[in-house]
């Protein structure tokens, strides 16, 4: 059976035009991998290339060594993933160190993976390690509202938590644990990289301060679902924001808490802080 044939390969392909539609991949913006089952490599292992050149990930993830990974190519446009998945998709596998990869399919006219490719393995690995390996899936967008929540609200977990879980009732039951953010970084190095994945030990959502977001989950599905929900809720954040900076009323932690005993849920506390009355 040919690679693009694979269930696996035609759901990633669905969700970067899914990413492209919803405006999030401006050009060569946003990246997204997919750590792939072994049953999944043996249908395909008679079209993968071993022989080729090994290269340095920039970072070292031992705990994912000899594990095959689709990811979007470095600079191509999310747009040309459906039209042409062969240019600018890549099947890659890292060595028995943690440090190297190899492309053993895709990226047919050259190229390399993204550039996010530090981030997107080190939050595969912190996800492997804290899901039993049920975590698959990293995706990274340029989420317009987020983006601009960014520039307006304090770059703090809590806080951004807490202002996107009352723009809607079903974000603490969709994202219980929270979002973490980080400041305005260096995109593309292991600095970064090591920084995102530090959230992604308590959170399945991380903000990067203007530039975007990181998501991770166990199916294509369930990871786009999440992306989409943090950036509608910060949608109906900048849209009430935009009319006036106050709210009249809103969703109370005792309301919250109430929530969280009828769903179920785990809401930690410190989201749940009193706010000042003005
Ligand atoms: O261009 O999104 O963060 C791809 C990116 C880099
Ligand atoms: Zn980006």
């Amino acid at each position: 059976m040919s690679v693009l044939d694979q269930d696996f390969v035609q759901d990633f392909i669905r969700m970067c035009a899914d990413g492209y539609h919803q405006g999030w991949h401006e050009r060569n913006g946003g990246n997204l991998s997919y750590r792939i089952l072994p049953e999944e490599i043996a249908v395909i292992c008679d079209q993968l290339n071993e022989s080729g050149e090994e290269f340095p990930i920039g970072t070292e993830v031992p705990s994912l060594k000899n594990e095959f990974f689709l990811v979007t190519g470095s600079g191509k446009y999310f747009r040309n993933v459906e039209l042409d998945p062969e240019n600018n998709l890549a099947i890659i596998k890292i060595d028995e160190t943690g440090k190297n990869y190899q492309i053993q399919w895709g990226l047919a006219d050259g190229g390399k993976p993204t550039s996010e490719l530090p981030s997107h393995l080190m939050n595969h690995a912190v996800k492997k390690a804290c899901t039993k390996g049920l975590y698959r899936v990293v995706y990274h967008a340029h989420t317009t509202n987020v983006i601009a929540l960014t520039f307006i609200l304090p770059l703090n977990n809590e806080v951004f938590t807490r202002e996107l879980w009352e723009m809607a009732t079903e974000c603490p039951i969709v994202f219980p644990d929270g979002i973490g953010v980080l400041p305005w970084m260096v995109p593309g190095g292991a600095e970064i990289a090591a920084k995102t994945a530090e959230l992604m030990k308590v959170y399945d959502v991380a903000v990067w301060a203007h530039h975007g977001m990181f998501a991770t989950g166990e199916t294509f599905e369930s990871t786009f679902g999440l992306m989409h929900t943090v950036e509608k809720a910060a949608e109906i954040l900048i849209k009430v924001l935009s009319v006036r900076s106050d709210k009249r009323q809103t969703i109370e932690p005792e309301q919250f808490r109430q929530l969280a005993e009828e769903f179920q849920v785990l809401l930690p506390e410190t989201f749940l802080f009193e706010k000042e009355k003005i």
